[in-house]
């Protein structure tokens, strides 16, 4: 099949799932048509049957605002038309979704007919989404995709209590991809950031409020009270700033290492001897569950999709939203006992490979196939 693949290149989960998404599909002989605003950071170097096709938006000085969804809409009737595309795929549905019925209709009056699917990845749903400026134009769309996808049974949920549609959503989760890369000897890069006998703790997202990565440097402050760590955070945003403050003033400064984005993030993992995600909401929590793909047990919050990954007392422990005591107790539990710390290791490891790839493609082919049919 031919399929185009809309999303957004950054950091982010849904950038991130989409891009390996492609990727996979490639290396199954489909071809494979990124459409976005610059190269997906996960896409790596050159790969038989994958193309990128860059949306740019010129500057006129009229706009205040840069049109990106008109100048997007037209690449997608552009791409469609002259690369014969079978299905579009666009991930997030702000404002990929709207910009795909768009591209649709605009090919309807020309006699080409092409179906999009719509993959909801958490917070188009259930903070933008919701959101009274986005929320017709979000229900209109989720109506009138051939087919729709979330990440979790949480975020369907969530979709039906926030907005008015009575469609069907198919659950698809989100997966881990085997890594081809070598290992980088995890304990000579662990012993580079902490001595043999200290933990390492880690944190990866785009540091946003609703990470509440202020709640991971409050556990880690308990945790090292308890026992000699360190505390590894990947990631940049735009809390970055205040984080750095209260590390100071914490006084934990100097025990945590802020590495900025980083593009391979198993590698950081790897080193690390337990996984924060303390977040407010979050539709998956892919970053934990990249964490397990390496055995590192996940202390998280309960919210959103998060207990379909991490399960309670096995591949880690959840807690209520804000219960940093708790969660830094529960940190501790595996982190002084070793015994448990294995258990749980490979507990998280065991759990992980229920998302393994190979189990989940399948699930967006035969999406693809049936509106291709
Ligand atoms: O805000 C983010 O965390 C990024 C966002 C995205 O769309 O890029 O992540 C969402 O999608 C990920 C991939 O499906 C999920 O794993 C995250 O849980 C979800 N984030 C939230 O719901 C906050």
């Amino acid at each position: 099949m031919k399929i185009g693949i809309v999303l957004y290149p950054t950091f982010g989960g849904s950038g991130v799932v989409g891009t390996e998404l492609g990727k996979a599909l490639a290396a199954k002989g489909h071809e494979i048509h990124f459409i976005t605003y610059s190269q997906p950071v996960r896409l790596g170097s050159f790969r038989e049957n994958i193309f990128y096709h860059e949306v740019s938006v010129s500057d006129y000085p009229l706009f205040e605002y840069q049109p990106y969804e008109t100048v997007l809409t037209s690449k997608m009737v552009d791409v469609v038309k002259y690369e014969k595309l079978d299905v579009l795929h666009v991930h997030y549905a702000i404002p990929h979704a709207s910009a795909a019925y768009m591209a649709r209709q605009i090919l309807r009056s020309q006699g080409i007919e092409i179906p999009f699917v719509t993959t909801l990845h958490g917070t188009d749903i259930t903070l933008v989404g919701k959101d009274p400026s986005f929320e017709p134009v979000i229900t209109f769309c989720i109506n009138e995709s051939n087919a729709v996808t979330a990440v979790s049974e949480s975020l369907k949920r969530d979709t039906y209590s926030h907005f008015n549609t009575t469609r069907e959503i198919s659950v698809i989760p989100n997966f881990i991809v085997p890594s081809h890369e070598p290992s980088t000897g995890c304990s000579n890069l662990r012993r580079r950031y902490a001595k043999d006998d200290e933990r390492i703790l880690c944190h990866i997202s785009n540091f946003r409020k609703v990470k509440r990565v202020e709640d991971v440097l409050q556990i880690f402050s308990i945790v090292r009270k308890r026992m000699p760590s360190k505390l590894i955070l990947a990631g940049d945003g735009p809390e970055r700033n205040n984080l750095e403050r209260l590390a100071r003033e914490l006084n934990i400064w100097e025990d945590v290492i802020f590495l900025g984005k980083v593009r391979d993030t198993a590698h950081v993992l790897e080193i690390a001897d337990v996984f924060l995600l303390p977040s407010e909401t979050e539709s998956f929590g892919l970053a934990a569950l990249e964490a397990m793909a390496v055995g590192v047990p996940v202390i998280s919050s309960n919210t959103g999709g998060i207990p379909e990954v991490n399960i309670d007392g096995e591949t880690g422990f959840l807690s209520n939203v804000g219960a940093v005591e708790e969660m830094a107790v529960n940190a501790l539990k595996i982190l002084e006992n070793d015994e448990l710390h294995q258990t749980f290791r490979k507990n998280a490891l065991k759990r992980s490979h229920e998302f393994a790839l190979d189990k989940i493609l399948p699930m967006y082919e035969a999406i693809y196939s049936a509106l291709v049919k």
